[in-house]
């Protein structure tokens, strides 16, 4: 089941701004442009007041008490299970576990998952645009059981090599571990065909929604992914709430991954016996404001449609990656035929971090660095770029600044 609208409609931006209330802020005696939508969105009214509404009126802890403000807790954390499971199209709402967010999740998996199904020499595939969060889990596994974590290369324009891919995949291919989307080139990749390649050879997949939950469509069961994580900050939701989808099988036959409250049915000194999903996954007091906030958020993009927020994105890049190659020995980094809505860039002889300073003092947001991606850097010999990604808030007229705020900056280094 997918909750978007199915017509495509212009939206009306500056209303959507005003629902914002960080974009009136003033930077350095300037307008804010935020274009650092990748790292986080920003986070709209309905969101910071479904955070202060809880805190102000129903605090209590989940699950536990009888008391009215635990149940009225209670039923708005399970309200937003439900919202989740809608969203991402999952079978059973006892599939969506909160975590404190993609990082945690994938954490829990190559813990719980791996540690119960990974022995000495089997292998584990990953790619050469993973973020940290989906290399650092794996490669402890790894280490701990002596199995090997092999490398899906990246092409040059930032897709990955699929040929390499088929190639790589084998008899002790366990685990397929992808991001659907590159948090620094922008690349989608083709999850479906890789999900239904991997399941081929017995493997299980593990997608990296962090980038892809907030611009794309996603709908596990048609995936067909075995588990997918992604975080509510990166879809205008609050920090530290995350999600993890698995599918409920491969769930209940994992070991658990945290002790504690709530994950427990009955305890002894001599054993205990573990709760039921969710609960089995979700050891002691969760974030209860973030689950419920979340699900303000995903209100507010089933709201917008998807699809329209996607053709007003598409509009962004489509401006910005026009603009930018104009300027004199500016790289785009990430070609790729599909692309969220995210422009990495470098320039000839300019460190970015010079770049980001400088755009930072005209009141612009973006991000430089390695993005989490040092490996991938490595791949583009590069040390660094420049990211301006966008979000559904943000307009042509932002984009014209930061061209012109690019000029300036690149005139003042030179
Ligand atoms: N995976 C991808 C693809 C990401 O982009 C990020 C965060 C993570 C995992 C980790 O998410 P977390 O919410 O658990 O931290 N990416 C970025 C970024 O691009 N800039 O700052 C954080």
């Amino acid at each position: 089941m997918i909750l978007t609208n199915p017509t495509s409609i212009d939206l009306d931006i500056g209303a959507i701004r005003q629902q914002f209330p960080i974009l009136n802020r003033i930077v350095k005696n300037k307008p804010l442009v935020y274009f650092d939508n990748a790292a986080t969105t920003q986070k709209p009214q309905s969101v910071i007041d479904a955070i202060s509404h809880y805190y102000s009126n129903y605090n209590a802890n989940i699950h536990r008490g009888v008391h009215s403000l635990a149940e009225e807790a209670t039923a708005a954390y399970e309200a937003s299970r439900i919202a989740v499971q809608q969203f991402i199209g999952a079978a059973f709402s006892e599939e969506v576990i909160f975590t404190t967010g993609t990082t945690e999740g994938i954490n829990l998996v190559a813990y719980a998952w791996g540690r119960a199904n990974i022995v000495a020499g089997d292998e584990i595939l990953i790619s050469g645009m993973e973020h940290h969060s989906n290399i650092v889990p794996w490669q402890i596994l790894c280490n701990e059981k002596n199995a090997i974590l092999k490398v899906i290369p990246v092409l040059d324009n930032g897709e990955l090599s699929l040929i390499d891919y088929h190639n790589l995949l084998g008899p002790k291919t366990k685990m397929v571990a992808i991001v659907q989307v590159s948090n620094a080139l922008g690349t989608v990749n083709p999850v479906k065909s890789i999900i239904k390649a991997a399941h081929q050879v017995g493997a299980v997949v593990l997608i990296d929604g962090a980038q892809s939950a907030v611009h794309l469509d996603i709908d596990v069961q048609d995936m067909d992914c075995d588990f997918f994580v992604f975080s509510g900050h990166k879809l205008y939701g609050p920090t530290g709430i995350g999600i993890l989808y698995g599918k409920k099988n491969i769930l209940e036959s994992m070991p658990v991954f945290q002790g504690g409250g709530e994950m427990i049915k009955e305890v002894t000194f001599e054993r205990t016996t573990y709760n039921e999903l969710p609960y089995k996954y979700e050891a002691g007091t969760p974030n209860i404001a973030g689950a419920i906030a979340l699900k303000a958020a995903l209100d507010f993009l089933n709201d917008l449609g998807k699809d329209n927020i996607r053709k007003h994105e598409a509009a962004l890049l489509k401006y910005a990656t026009a603009q930018l190659e104009i300027i004199p020995g500016l790289t785009i980094i990430g070609k790729a035929r599909e692309k969220v809505s995210l422009v990495s860039f470098i320039i000839k002889g300019v460190h970015p971090q010079d770049i980001g300073v400088l755009l930072d003092n005209q009141g612009i947001a973006v991000r430089t660095g390695h993005h989490c991606t040092q490996p991938l850097m490595e791949r583009f010999d590069i040390a660094g770029t420049v990211r301006a990604s966008f979000a559904v808030y943000n307009t042509l007229a932002e984009i014209d600044v930061l061209i012109a705020g690019l000029w300036k900056a690149l005139k003042m280094l030179s």
